[in-house]
Formats: structure tokens, C-alpha cells, sequence
């Protein structure tokens, strides 16, 4: 574990080295994504080596962004590095089977806006009052003293949307709003990158949609709503497990729900995967992953738990009952005072 930073230190090290691996978390999300190729061209546009490597492919709503098709997602780097940018990758275990890999590399710049990170790097850049990682990579491009092109604008301001939930989450601070203000003024073309993002769904994507929301439950007192995903279903529409991201939100928006879940059959149904979404602020389902080695933020977290899916099923919604049942408690008790 290494020590807390400002970005002009980051920006002293860019100074000092020629060549950099980025490299991002499993399961990469455009503020993933794009924070890493935002970073990867400023470094180029400064005459040094950048090589972007993730465990996993780059998904379908991060291809429009520049730089996407030359992601390393081999087993090793392809080159040798002595510094490595890990971006929003709250532990090491999140940088999937390129973990052990990554960790060889002597020193570690760890830039992220999760609380759960566990400030594993050599270097520490994390604040968790950040909405989006994009917004630390804007703030360091700038101290690296390099112009925001089309490009780089386009890429962070895909992060910040998304992270932001389009700028309708909680996370959606003053400085989210002023940070993609100015990267609309380099050249981000919000219509553009809203059309990529979000209306480009695979028609897999919606089968598998319709197939998930027909198995929807709710509990009786409206506050717990989940959705379960089996091996079955991705097999009957020819989906995959990335045309499930965003799922949870359908339960989470209804009226009355407190907490939202997806529960999805991994390969082998040996494990399951969790996503858990909040709408109350006295409910941390951060804390509710954490405890099965999971973690993400207050309002959305998300694990992966040993057991068959209606084990899984049964324990954390037992778990969440509780903490609903302890938040309505607790509010009770201190409107009574
Ligand atoms: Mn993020």
C-alpha cells in the first residue's frame, strides 16, 4: 500500500518515464474504457508509449470510442513497463486473470472514485466524492498540460455520463456538470455519444430484456425487487452477459422500491452473480457486497457469491430484508424523538 498523491506528482512521474500500461477493471464500463484511452492519447500526444490492456473485451458501447480497436487483451503486455495507470479498480482481484501480471509491474498508479479501494498502489490518486474516474484523467491531462481534443473529450465524457447514470444519479455533482461543460467545448457531441451508448441495443439485448422482466418479483410491502437471469435464458436469445448490464434499473425504478437486485447464473451455475441497486440513503449496499467480497458504491454494488442461484437468492434477500426492515426501524426511532 503506498501513499495518497496530487495530480502534479502524477503529472512529474509522466514526465520522468517513456512508456505506460493502462489498464482497467473486468467487466470494463465506458468510464473504464474511456478514462484509459482518454489517458493513452494525451500520453501519445506528449511523445510517450501508452498500451491499454484489459482482461476482457472492450464492449459494443465503448467501440465508437477512439482507440478501442487497439486494446490489448492478450495474456501478458506487449511490451515491457515499468510504470502501470490502473483506472477505476477499487482492488487488485478487479483487474480479472491480467492480475498477477499487473502486479509484477514496480510501480503502481491507482486512479479511482470507488470507497472501496483499498489504495493498493504504489501511488494513490482516489477520492470517492468523484462521480466518474473520467474526471481525475481530465484533471491530470490539464496538469500534464496537454489540449483536450475531440477525441479525449469524447472518451471522458462518455465516463461521466454514464458513472452519473446520464447525469441522474446522486453522484451527479457540480463538478460533474462543469467537467462535461467544458468537454462539450473541445468537441464531446453529447448526441453522438448518447446514440453509441444507449441507443444502439443488440436485438438480443431486448429479447433477453423481455425474457428477464417476465420473472420480476416484488416483494409484498414493495420495498425489494429482484430479477433473476439463468443460463437458459441467455441460451434461448442469444444473448450474453453484457447485454444484462443495466438490467437491475427496470426493478430499481419501480415506485416504492428501496433495494433492487439482478441475481445471474455464472457458467458452470457454481456461482452467482449479484448487482444490487439502492434508493435509500440509509441502505448501503456497498456494505452488503463488501461482506461477500464484493464492493462499488453506496447505491449500486455488486459481488460474486459461491452457491447455485436460489441459494444466493434466498440468503442476500434474506440480508437485504434485514437491512430494510433496520433503515424503517431506524427512521421510526428518530422521528419518535
Ligand atoms: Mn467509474
Amino acid at each position: 500500500m503506498g501513499d495518497q498523491v496530487r495530480p502534479e506528482r502524477i503529472a512529474q512521474l509522466v514526465r520522468e518515464e517513456e512508456s505506460f500500461l493502462i489498464c482497467g477493471h473486468v467487466r470494463p464500463d465506458p468510464d473504464c474504457v474511456g478514462s484509459q484511452l482518454a489517458l493513452s492519447h494525451a500520453l501519445r500526444k506528449m511523445g510517450r508509449g501508452a498500451e491499454v490492456w484489459l482482461a476482457d473485451r472492450v464492449p459494443d458501447n465503448c467501440l465508437f470510442l477512439a482507440g478501442s480497436s487497439s486494446v490489448h487483451q492478450g495474456d501478458a503486455p506487449l511490451r515491457e513497463h515499468r510504470v502501470a495507470f490502473v483506472l477505476d479498480t477499487p482492488k487488485p482481484e478487479r483487474l480479472g486473470r491480467i492480475a498477477e501480471r499487473v502486479l509484477r509491474i514496480p510501480v503502481i498508479v491507482n486512479i479511482d472514485h470507488h470507497p472501496s479501494n483499498t489504495l493498493w498502489g504504489r501511488y494513490n490518486w482516489v477520492d470517492p466524492k468523484a462521480s466518474a474516474t473520467s474526471e481525475f484523467i481530465q484533471l491530470l491531462i490539464h496538469e500534464m498540460g496537454i489540449e483536450i481534443d475531440r477525441e479525449i473529450a469524447t472518451c471522458l465524457y462518455a465516463g461521466i455520463l454514464t458513472d452519473t447514470g446520464r447525469f441522474c444519479y446522486s453522484n451527479t455533482s457540480p463538478s460533474a456538470h462543469t467537467m462535461a461543460a467544458e468537454l462539450l467545448r473541445y468537441g464531446a457531441n453529447p448526441e453522438e455519444v448518447s446514440r453509441h451508448i444507449y441507443g444502439s441495443s443488440r436485438i438480443q439485448k431486448i429479447r433477453l430484456l423481455a425474457r428477464v422482466l417476465q420473472g420480476l418479483r416484488v416483494d409484498d410491502d414493495g420495498a425489494l425487487a429482484w430479477v433473476r437471469i439463468t443460463r437458459e435464458m441467455y441460451g434461448e436469445c442469444g444473448a450474453s452477459t453484457e447485454d444484462a448490464d443495466g438490467f437491475v434499473n427496470y426493478a430499481r425504478d419501480i415506485n416504492g422500491v428501496r433495494v433492487a437486485v439482478l441475481l445471474e447464473e455464472m457458467p458452470g451455475r457454481e456461482h452467482t452473480r449479484v448487482s444490487m441497486r439502492s434508493q435509500d440513503s440509509r441502505i448501503d449496499v456497498n456494505e452488503i457486497a463488501a461482506r461477500y467480497g464484493g464492493g462499488g458504491h453506496h447505491a449500486a454494488a455488486g459481488a460474486v457469491i459461491p452457491g447455485r442461484l436460489e441459494h444466493v437468492e434466498e440468503k442476500l434477500l434474506g440480508e437485504i430484508r434485514e437491512a430494510v426492515r433496520r433503515a424503517q426501524h431506524g427512521d421510526r426511532i428518530s422521528r419518535g424523538k
